[in-house]
């Protein structure tokens, strides 16, 4: 009696157990998609550069403006055709905020970044990898002079 106790304790510690790897199988699988750059296949280590670009109103139509940051401190440059640059092996995200009152969306065909439109204080996140130096146009397809570029050295 006492055996079969012992016995089936056991083997209830053992269920948990493997429940508790399966688990955590799956969290790192997770974790391991997520660490995929939208531009690859495999999962990328290393920390991101951050870019923020906004779509924001003018009087001449909306336009994107970009900022990056190491630290705290952001602050948005004003000026149509913005650029971001980054180096070469570098995963960049961009974090791309609509704050115009029309929906935007956000392209960088050779990174394969495309977005969704993204509506009025929305934002997009991505990350890709820079796999590749030259002169790169991100554009919104809906309004043609939302436009900048990316510089990768
Ligand atoms: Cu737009």
């Amino acid at each position: 009696m006492l055996k079969k106790i012992q016995k089936t304790s056991k083997l209830r510690k053992l269920t948990w157990y493997g429940l508790g790897v399966t688990g955590l199988c799956v969290l790192a699988y997770f974790v391991m998609l997520s660490m995929i750059p939208v531009n690859s296949t495999y999962p990328v280590l290393g920390v991101p550069t951050n870019h923020y670009i906004k779509a924001i109103y003018t009087k001449n139509g909306a336009i994107f403006v970009t900022t990056s940051t190491k630290g705290a401190k952001k602050s948005f440059e004003s000026i149509s055709k913005p650029i971001v640059a980054g180096k070469l092996g570098e995963l960049i995200t961009i974090h791309f905020i609509n704050e115009d009152l029309e929906k935007h969306n956000l392209n960088l065909d050779e990174f394969n970044v495309h977005s969704d439109d993204v509506g009025y204080f929305g934002t997009y996140t991505v990350t890709f990898l820079a796999d590749k130096v030259g002169k790169f146009t991100f554009y919104c397809a809906s309004h043609p002079q939302m436009s900048g570029t990316i510089i990768i050295e």
